[in-house]
């Protein structure tokens, strides 16, 4: 345990959100000292948020579980790794051999990805399922992008980003960096690289239902009824055509389908949305005239926009903009990284044929071999041939954060089995029979090789292991490839080879695959990249701002950009028909309010609450109304009040602010740790309530299925 013991300082990067921040970790015979902002590191510069602590509270944690769990009839037992992967593998066999593959489901969380050896480790495993029941935290998150980007660019990960760094024009829709500190742009430091922009001449301007702590840094903030983004860009694009301001730049040589996009947003005009979008024409019309004026102007949306009905009309549209305004592939537009571990080579880049299977009960389109989470709980509760009864969830809280959560929460209890791979017994781990904890972030070594690819600043870093994990312990690593040799079928050979890969890859670790990786990577020669190179330069190393790189990066096959795929055109056409039962009409049956998100600085989705240091001080989990909503229901700050949609019903408090729009309602998700059988004994003192308790499981982006969790249809009254 040569690393716990004496004075040591450590360079890591911070693995709990996308900035990827550089830290400087200073430890005493295993105990932390102090965590602070690297300086050194090339891209963070020093940068930290009020999150990084936690890390530290996370590592002591005594609700964090470091053995298996199993359910008994008297509770919580602790068993054996050997007894707990003999279980695992043995109910999930037991249950395919009687229902068949696709009987077990999966369930992958956001911080999979922000874990090298889940990452690379975890798909032996569900491979071997061969479950065609698979689900993520893409589907409430990023679903649009990545489809986008599959359609229109060839590869699900070749996700343009903007050139935070060089833009002297930024339009932001639907995010609100300053607190999420960036999402698919992964810029530390975000709040710093936004002043910026103004400080050497440029624009910045916020779209958003709710004045964020981004757009008080902003030159403008306009207002936009939620789920109406889509009309607000095609009135944008209409006005690019109609004053003649269209131009490709060097992308017309590759790009088909100009002509498609003009005579699709002819109808149009400001003035014909500006009922939908709560917006003036006027306002709309210089914001293009000035944008196409910038020289580098770069448009970015997120969750708001990606979370709602419209979701991938608007990303689409979005990138649309950046391009026929000449943007795309041009310093300080929107630009695509050159990552040192190219994992557009490493992954496929999605399934062609974009839903060309659907979900069993309710016809949802597959992506990249995964069906929308809004399917999983009906899978569980619908009988019949391939009902899903067995669950395997990775660092996953679905509970809390998946759309009509009560009812995915009620169908977990129906499962025969279910398993959970997490560090917490929380909300939805409560459910399984078997937790098995891997160890945390700061016991395990790390490359990022999700986030290093959506930076706007190419590097690489490499992070070891702060802390040797307790002999009690297992690593992603570990798990993951005893259960795949578990479950692993054929005969005695295969399963003999089957043995050895397992003990050769637990013997060797992660870091043979990034240093492999980073020799065939696209800076092998002209840096001499490997991993001892890495492990010499501990703050990182930084590889420069993006480049042009098109068309050779296309994954298209005739190497154009599709600006107008066929799919996203049929859907558009629907735009007009919506009737008055639809959804994307509020006012219908009495829910005359729209709920939003919001984040906080201290909270990581659900699952940081159980850090003192991150719930102390003032409530978090309340609505903010506008005072015009709560003056007609006789609302005060503070009241309680009782939020109800299609699906379900909340108590929550009120704040009254005129910083959000009137007809709308923000409520943060990641709360509603009230529940019974949970083991965070502080996050259970800050309870909160869960908002995807209202978010509505059939209220989904109608063209990739990803859950519509903003602009959902809600009533608001006070309770007595
Ligand atoms: N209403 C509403 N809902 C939302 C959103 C919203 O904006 N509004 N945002 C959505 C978004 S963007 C996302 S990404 C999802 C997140 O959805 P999820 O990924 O389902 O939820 P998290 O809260 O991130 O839960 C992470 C889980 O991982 C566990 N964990 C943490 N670290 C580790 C680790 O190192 N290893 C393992 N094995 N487990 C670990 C935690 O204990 C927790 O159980 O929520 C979505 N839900
Ligand atoms: N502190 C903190 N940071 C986080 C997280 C966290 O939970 N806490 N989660 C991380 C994760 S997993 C992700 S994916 C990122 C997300 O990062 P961001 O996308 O920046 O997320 P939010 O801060 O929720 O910002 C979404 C914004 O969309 C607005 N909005 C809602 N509906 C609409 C709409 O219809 N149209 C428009 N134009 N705007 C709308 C909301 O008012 C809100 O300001 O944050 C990451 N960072
Ligand atoms: S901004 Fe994100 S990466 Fe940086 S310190 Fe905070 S949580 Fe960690
Ligand atoms: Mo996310």
């Amino acid at each position: 345990m040569q690393n716990m013991t004496g004075k040591r300082t450590h360079h890591i990067a911070c693995n709990l959100c996308e900035a990827i921040c550089g830290l400087e970790i200073k430890t005493d015979n295993g105990e932390i000292q102090s965590i602070r902002g690297d300086k050194q590191d090339p891209l963070s510069k020093g940068h930290i948020c009020p999150k990084a602590v936690a890390l530290q509270d996370i590592y002591k944690d005594p609700d964090r579980l470091r053995t298996p769990l199993k359910k008994t009839a008297d509770g919580w037992r602790e068993i054996t790794w050997t007894e707990a992967f003999d279980e695992v593998s043995n109910r999930l066999k037991n249950i395919q051999r009687a229902h068949g593959n696709n009987a077990v489901a999966v369930y992958l969380g956001n911080p999979t990805v922000h874990n090298l050896e889940a990452l690379i480790y975890g798909p032996m495993f569900f491979r071997t399922l061969k479950t065609r029941n698979r689900y993520s935290a893409t589907s409430v998150d990023q679903l649009p992008e990545q489809l986008v980007s599959l359609m229109m660019f060839g590869h699900s990960l070749l996700i343009p980003l903007p050139d935070l760094d060089r833009t002297r024009f930024h339009i932001i829709f639907g995010a609100n960096p300053v607190v999420s500190n960036g999402s698919m742009m992964t810029a530390p430091g975000v709040t710093r690289r936004l002043k910026a922009i103004r400080q050497r001449g440029g624009k910045l301007v916020v779209i958003d239902p709710r004045r964020t702590e981004t757009a008080a840094l902003a030159d403008q903030h306009l207002f936009i009824r939620p789920g109406s983004d889509v009309y607000m860009l095609l009135a944008m694009l209409n006005v690019v055509f109609s004053e003649g301001l269209q131009t490709l730049g060097s992308a017309s040589e590759f790009t088909a389908g100009l002509e498609h996009v003009e005579s699709f947003v002819k109808d149009f005009q400001p003035e014909s949305v500006a009922s939908k979008t709560g917006i003036d024409p006027q306002a709309v019309r210089s914001l293009v005239r000035e944008f196409c004026q910038a020289e580098g102007a770069s448009c970015y949306g997120r969750i708001g926009v990606s979370t709602q009905r419209h979701g991938t009309l608007t990303q689409w549209l979005i990138t649309v903009f950046n391009i026929v305004t000449g943007n795309l592939d041009i310093p300080g537009g929107t630009m695509f990284s050159q990552p040192a571990f190219e994992i557009l080579k490493a992954a496929p880049p999605g399934k062609k044929g974009f839903a060309d299977h659907y979900s069993r009960v309710r016809n949802l389109p597959n992506f990249n071999g995964e069906f929308p989470v809004a399917a999983l709980a009906g899978e569980i509760t619908t009988t019949g041939e391939g009902q899903v009864r067995a669950l395997i969830t990775n660092a996953g809280n679905p509970v809390l954060s998946t759309p009509n959560g009560q009812r995915l929460d009620e169908a977990l209890g129906e499962l025969e089995f279910m398993v959970s791979i997490d560090i917490y017994l929380n909300e939805t781990s409560r459910h399984a029979d078997i937790i098995l904890p891997p160890v945390m972030g700061l016991e395990r070594p790390h490359y990022d090789v999700a986030f290093q690819a959506l930076a706007i600043r190419n590097g690489a870093k490499f992070s070891p292991a702060v802390f040797t994990p307790g002999r009690e312990q297992r690593s992603d690593l570990q798990i993951f490839t005893e259960l795949a040799w578990r479950m692993q079928k054929g005969n005695m050979f295969s399963k003999l080879g089957g043995w050895f890969k397992k003990v050769t890859l637990q013997r060797l670790g992660s870091g043979w695959i990034i240093d492999r990786r980073l020799k065939q990577g696209p800076y092998a020669k002209s840096h001499n990249l490997t991993l001892k190179k890495l492990k010499q330069n501990p703050h990182g190393i930084d590889l420069g701002a993006m480049r042009p790189c098109l068309p050779g990066r296309l994954f298209t096959r005739d190497k154009t950009i599709k600006l107008a795929p066929a799919g996203f055109v049929a859907e558009l056409k629907q735009l007009g028909n919506v009737t008055p039962a639809d959804h994307a009409e509020p006012v219908a049956n009495g829910f005359d309010l729209q709920l939003i998100g919001r984040r906080d600085p201290r909270t990581n989705n659900s699952w940081l609450h159980n850090s003192r240091r991150m719930v102390k001080g003032k409530q978090r989990c309340i609505a903010l109304i506008h005072p015009q909503d709560a003056e007609s229901r006789g609302l005060e700050s503070g009241d309680m009040a009782q939020v109800s949609s299609r699906v379900g019903s909340i108590r929550i408090p009120v704040q009254i602010n005129a910083d959000i729009m009137p007809g709308v309602i923000s409520i943060p998700h990641g709360w509603g740790h009230q529940v019974e059988g949970i083991k965070l004994s502080v996050a259970s003192e800050h309870a909160g309530v869960n908002t995807n308790i209202l978010t509505d499981d059939h209220f989904l982006d109608s063209v990739s299925g990803n859950a519509a969790l903003n602009g959902v249809p809600v009533s608001l009254s006070k309770v007595n």
